[in-house]
């Protein structure tokens, strides 16, 4: 990257951490953010004090597109936006953050990918390395919150940064190849930045495109995506199972998972007893977590002994608190149905349901079907609400059972009215949290903070 001119599109958390590691590496840097009234004091603002990075907002000028060599996209920027079609037949390179950050990388990476399920597995994997190698020689990246690009200046051939890794992220990959790749389940998600379910099974599928035979990439039997994907993949693959035996892989026996190997069977955890962790989603998790640490060489004591002492990540069927007899879950990263469905199928009493957000023009169907009889009020909110609604209506769940809310507060004012003692009242909204949050984390902090606030 050194005298290069590279532009950096978008000034969130990654878009920030790229001009740093530009800046770090010689380069001539640009950011650069189309978002509508944002000024040129606020983008420069957000940049540290060291930074000579120039800063652009509204329409690019044509020496910019002419000169740029280099495009560092956001995960949030789209790559088929008309300005980024521009600075490619113009001949720049267009890469993503995680790119870039890999193009830093010294030591061993573990991708782990996904519709569901990458928060909790990448924690658990950043947990068990950190037991291996200790703190210091661990970093967790990606999608989970902390941009690539500031961490990847610390590795060295001793580290392992295990990267939460998205679609968005993947489209813009060029050089990336873990050591360890997992892909969880590929469910209908963020159709409105793929468009189709192809292109985003695609964008998925590229986690693995330049891993070799030498390196492993575990997949979800019970997935037909991820199953077929098995047979194209070019790393060695292995599976896990929460559905029936495998020959060789990691499954779910009765209560028990066992990894089956050589001809040989061998009984790792109960999944009652060993894991404090719940629903189907997390033994899956567990497994996939086993899986991947195996394969970047952890011993099964020490990754068993990190399973067994670990709480579910916030915001993820995460319990709150019991007030007046109501148990109160956070599953604010229950942000697609199929994530939401999870969250549903964990709870084992009546429940009060939040649901509802931004419209990533996804399909609720299997969502409401998959109540079987446990929600009790529906409480919608968001852009989404009347669209859920006439969904839940159509499979059959009664319209008196239905609630509206104009405002968070309001909508958690009504669900602690309707909730009556032994009742659950879970937030998990199987839609995205945007324009009415900056993120799903700061929608579930609010929904705690008002939850303890509830008296006793
Ligand atoms: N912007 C533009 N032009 C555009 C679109 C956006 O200039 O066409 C600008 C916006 O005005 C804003 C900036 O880009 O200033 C935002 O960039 P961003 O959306 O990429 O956000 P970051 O803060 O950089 O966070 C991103 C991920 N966000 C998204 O993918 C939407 C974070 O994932 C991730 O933690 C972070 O990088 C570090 O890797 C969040 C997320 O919502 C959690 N992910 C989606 C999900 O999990 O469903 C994929």
């Amino acid at each position: 990257m050194k005298g290069k001119k590279c532009l950096v599109i978008g000034s969130g958390i990654s878009g920030i951490g790229a001009v740093c590691l530009l800046e770090h590496m010689g380069a001539e840097v640009t950011l650069y953010d189309s978002r509508e009234n944002m000024t040129i004091e606020e983008l420069c603002a957000k940049l540290p004090e060291s930074s000579n990075a120039s800063c652009m907002v509204g329409e690019l000028p044509g020496q910019v597109l002419e000169e740029t060599q280099v495009v560092v996209l956001s995960p949030g920027v789209p790559v088929d936006i008309p300005l980024v079609e521009i600075l490619r037949k113009k001949g720049a390179e267009v890469i993503g953050e995680i790119e870039l950050g890999y193009r830093m990388e010294r030591g061993k990476v573990a991708a782990i990918t996904g519709t569901n399920g990458k928060t909790t597995t990448t924690t658990l994997v950043g947990e068990i390395m950190k037991a291996h190698l200790g703190e210091d020689k661990v970093f967790v990246v990606g999608n989970i919150g902390n941009p690539y690009t500031q961490e990847c200046k610390k590795t060295t051939a001793e580290t392992v940064t295990v990267g939460e890794i998205s679609s968005f992220q993947l489209e813009t990959i060029s050089h990336f190849a873990p050591r360890v790749s997992a892909i969880l389940n590929i469910t209908p998600d963020h159709l409105n930045r793929h468009h189709t379910m192809e292109a985003y099974v695609a964008a998925k599928e590229a986690i693995a495109r330049n891993q070799t035979k030498e390196d492993i990439c575990v997949l979800n039997y019970e997935d037909k995506y991820t199953r077929d994907f098995g047979s194209r993949c070019p790393a060695r693959t292995v599976y896990f199972s929460s559905a029936g035996s495998l020959e060789e892989g990691y499954y779910l026996k009765g209560d028990k998972i066992v990894k089956a190997a050589g001809g040989r069977e061998q009984e790792l955890l109960d999944i009652h007893r060993d894991m404090n962790l719940v629903g189907m989603c997390n033994v899956e998790n567990v497994m996939a977590a086993i899986a991947i640490a195996e394969g970047m060489g952890v011993s099964m004591k020490v990754i068993l002994d990190v399973v067994k002492n670990f709480h579910a990540v916030e915001h993820r069927i995460e319990f709150v608190a019991s007030k007046g007899g109501v148990d109160y879950y956070n599953d604010s990263k229950g942000t697609n149905p199929d994530a939401a469905i999870q969250g549903i199928r964990a709870m084992n009493r009546p429940t009060v349901l939040i649901g509802g957000g931004y419209d990533k023009e996804s399909e609720f169907d299997a969502w409401i079907e998959s109540f079987d009889g446990k929600v009790k009020w529906l409480v919608l909110i968001g852009q989404t609400r009347e669209k859920i609604a006439a969904c839940a209506r159509k499979h059959g769940f009664p319209d008196e059972r239905i609630r509206f809310a104009d405002s968070y507060q309001e909508c958690l004012l009504l669900c602690s009215k309707l909730a009556k003692k032994g009742d659950a009242v879970l937030l998990s909204p199987a839609c995205a949290s945007w324009g009415m949050f900056s993120n799903y984390e700061e929608r579930g902090r609010q929904f705690k903070e008002y939850v303890r606030q509830l008296p006793d």
